[in-house]
């Protein structure tokens, strides 16, 4: 069976994380597209000598070309510009809306068949904007949030508590922004909820409130610290957890910036929710029950949302 083929369209600091762990884990042969020249060459080749060390076939490729992309399974889309101290996702918005436009075109021309996940922000308007310049259908495309906000979550809550990060479920539904909504009645350790645990542990709920707080700007907090861009580590970690689920037909159920339409009240709109991802992309997204405040939580979450998403769809107009 010829090796999965693997497109990573933006060569930066999480374009480049994202090769190494999927040449480590031999995920398939794995191609570094950036606009940049040299960079997605020089890092191939950088990333082509860590095989012997850590015995890994995988070939690695660099390059600026398009048509080097064809035929790939999966597309995972990083190309933009990340966040600076002082600036929100949204602020992104019109840069970035550009270069969705060329990858969308890209993705659309050379690999019309993969499974393209976007880590661009801002996230939710910007998977929506790449599905629309590459017409691929609504299953093909998802957007990487979900999966890392629930793990900033979970490590936050691991921490609390002094337990293994191994035994915490967490679940964080919405938008990647500020309202994005951690929800602690679907979040377990070792499958007790974790408000119980708060109360058996004698931890005030004010502290699990502001874990949520702490969760929903995580990303800023290591923009603060890092000064120069963003998060990349557990951005990749999370992208590759969904290609290795649509690549071995894992059908998990993981929280992620899918297409809605119907269920949550939504009337198409790309927004995290748990979904089920196979080989048949995103195959089933999960509804599942919430409580009034939790409702409450969700809308004002995709209603800044769907605010992004008319701005979007203004300057699409000019970029016709
Ligand atoms: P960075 O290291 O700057 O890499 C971006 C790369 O994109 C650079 O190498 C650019 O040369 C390249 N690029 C720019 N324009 C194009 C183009 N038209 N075609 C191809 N490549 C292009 O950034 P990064 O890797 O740190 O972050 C990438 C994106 O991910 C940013 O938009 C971040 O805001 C976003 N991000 C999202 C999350 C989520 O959880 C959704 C987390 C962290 C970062």
């Amino acid at each position: 069976m010829a090796r999965a083929k693997i497109a990573l369209v933006g060569a930066g600091m999480i374009g480049g994380t994202l090769a190494h762990l999927a040449a480590k884990k031999e995920m398939g042969d794995i191609v570094l597209f950036d606009i940049a020249e040299g960079i997605p060459q020089g890092k191939a080749l950088d990333l082509s000598q860590c095989g012997p060390i850590e015995g890994f076939d995988a070939k690695v490729t660099g390059t600026n070309s398009y048509e080097d992309i064809a035929g790939a399974d999966v597309v995972i889309v990083t190309a933009g510009v990340p966040r600076k101290p002082g600036m929100s996702r949204d602020d992104l918005l019109g840069i970035n809306l550009k270069v969705m436009k060329s990858v969308g075109e890209g993705i659309r021309d050379h690999a019309p068949d993969a499974f393209v996940i976007c880590i661009t922000n801002p996230l939710d308007a910007m998977v929506w904007a790449l599905r629309e310049f590459s017409g691929l259908p609504h299953n093909k495309v998802v957007g990487m949030a979900g999966v890392l906000d629930s793990a900033r979550f979970a490590t936050f809550l691991a921490w609390e508590f002094g337990v293994s990060v191994k035994d915490v479920n967490a679940f964080v539904l919405g938008g990647h922004g500020d309202t994005m909504v951690p929800v602690t009645s679907y979040t377990t350790v070792s499958g007790i909820p974790v408000n119980d645990l708060a109360k058996i542990k004698g931890i005030d709920a004010s502290r699990i409130d502001e874990i949520v707080q702490r969760t929903r700007s995580g990303g800023g907090e290591i923009v603060g610290l890092l000064k120069t861009g963003s998060a990349y580590y557990a951005p990749a970690t999370s992208a590759i957890a969904m290609a290795e689920a649509y690549l071995g037909d894992q059908k998990r159920i993981l929280p992620v910036a899918a297409y809605v339409e119907g269920k949550y009240g939504l009337d198409g709109l790309y927004v995290g929710v748990p979904a089920v991802i196979g080989a048949n992309g995103i195959e089933e997204v999960v509804e599942i029950a919430l409580s009034d405040e939790e409702k409450a939580n969700l809308k004002v979450s995709t209603d800044a949302v769907e605010e992004l998403l008319v701005a979007c769809k203004g300057l699409d107009s000019e970029l016709a």
